[in-house]
């Protein structure tokens, strides 16, 4: 069943309930508007998937409301505020290791006993990659789906998940790691999170500080342009939001994006505490793994004897395919020490948006030392895609600039 079919074909009552929803503001508000909208929905067969969605927000945003009371009461919380460039989470059933690689890996500290269930609420760390610095939240253990309603976190979790950038999966080779990714990846996926990767992809990112609908195509729309996605998503009453294409999709594809009803979380496996396995299991135990997500990167490591763990955060980094571009004072030898961190595929034009998006009515040209550069300090237009690494000039005819 198509989620667009789901919505479009829906009562014109409950479509006019969605809106109010999707312009709802506070987790209040969202929770009344959803409440509203689901009585609104006829409830039958073909509407099924809708309803269930539905619900899981509804339990999330109910979820996410009592945190942020007992935050404001000053107690710990599942709601963790972004900080770096990324919010990654280790995700793991407990005792695999999780606490052991956030604390081999960030400057914070996480409780580590050798008693189950040592990890109640999640706990954020910096993790350092090169020049950028990668937030990395440790977590509760990931429980089965059978249990998750039976436990006070199972749907925090999820939420938590949900809402990162990326995830690291941490596996126990000592105790049937393939065994635990399948049971993982079938429980994530119920929970409308997948880390295999589809063909295509769309991200929206709805915020006020887009002025307008913007698109970042790092791929192609296959049956529409630019112009339908922006049709399609005004018609949600969507004005302001950047969405981001990858590989192949369709314009259906985006409005599914628009309900979030699955997403893809980009992923690395840590195949932890191959000190106490031998070489040849953990080449099995790689081999095997690797066919449930192939594209998925697989690390053995061990939190112990730290083999494995310093490769960890360049592939972190590579999986939330970001770039750092460096950028240069005309009359200055020196990049900037700080990278600008951008979507990989953005061109000139996205960096001189995050710069200063002034620059781009008096634009003349741009120079460019590095990858994607075809010699030293090449001239180039607004639609140039950058590449990780590249020293910018900005040209623009504003004098002294
Ligand atoms: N041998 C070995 N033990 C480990 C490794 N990583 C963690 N442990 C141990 O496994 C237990 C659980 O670790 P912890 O980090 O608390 O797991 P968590 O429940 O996933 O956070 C502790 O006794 C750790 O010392 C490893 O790489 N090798
Ligand atoms: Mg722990």
């Amino acid at each position: 069943m198509e989620l667009r079919a789901m919505v479009t074909n829906l009562p014109a009552e409950a479509r006019a309930k969605w809106v109010k929803y999707l312009e709802a503001r506070t987790t209040e508000e969202k929770i009344r508007a959803l409440e509203e909208f689901l009585s609104s929905v006829p409830k039958h067969k073909g509407t099924e998937n809708l309803v269930a969605w539905v619900r899981r927000k509804l339990s999330e945003l109910r979820d996410e409301l009592e945190e942020s009371k007992r935050k404001r009461g000053g107690g710990p919380s599942f709601f963790i505020e972004k900080h770096g460039v990324a919010q990654v989470v280790l995700l793991g059933y407990t005792l695999s290791g999780k606490s052991s690689i956030f604390n081999a890996l960030t400057n914070a500290k996480s409780k580590v006993t050798g008693m189950p269930f040592t990890t109640m609420y999640p706990v954020p760390g910096m993790m350092l990659f090169e020049d950028v610095q990668i937030q990395l939240v440790d977590s509760p253990p990931f429980v089965p789906e059978a249990t998750s309603g039976k436990v006070s976190w199972g749907a925090k979790l999820i939420g938590l998940a949900r809402n990162a950038d990326a995830l690291v999966i941490v596996l126990d080779s000592s105790a049937d790691p393939v065994g635990q990714y399948r049971a993982l990846l079938k429980d994530l996926e119920s929970a409308g999170i997948v880390l295999r990767k589809p063909r295509g992809r769309v991200q929206i990112e709805r915020s006020k500080a887009y002025s307008g609908i913007r698109l970042a195509r790092m791929g192609k729309i296959l049956d529409g342009t630019e112009d339908d996605v922006r049709k399609l998503l005004e018609s949600y009453r969507v004005y302001n939001a950047l969405v981001k294409i990858y590989g192949e999709v369709s314009i259906d594809d985006v409005e599914k994006a628009l309900f979030e009803a699955v997403v893809y979380k980009p992923s690395v496996v840590l195949l932890n505490k191959v000190d106490l396995v031998s070489y040849d299991e953990v080449e099995k135990h790689v081999r095997e793994l690797s066919t449930l997500t192939p594209h998925v990167q697989i690390i053995p490591v061990s939190a112990i004897t730290k083999q494995g763990v310093d490769l960890v955060p360049g592939s972190v980094f590579n999986v939330l395919e970001l770039i750092r571009v460096y950028t240069k004072e005309p009359n200055s030898r020196e990049p900037s020490k700080d990278p600008l961190v951008i979507p990989k595929g953005s061109t000139v034009e996205d960096a001189i948006k995050h710069i200063r998006e002034d620059f781009l009515k008096h634009f003349k040209y741009a120079r460019i030392w590095g990858p994607s550069a075809k010699y030293p300090g090449e001239k180039v237009g607004l639609d140039h895609v950058l590449s990780d690494g590249d020293i910018i000039e900005i040209r623009t005819h504003i004098r002294g600039i």
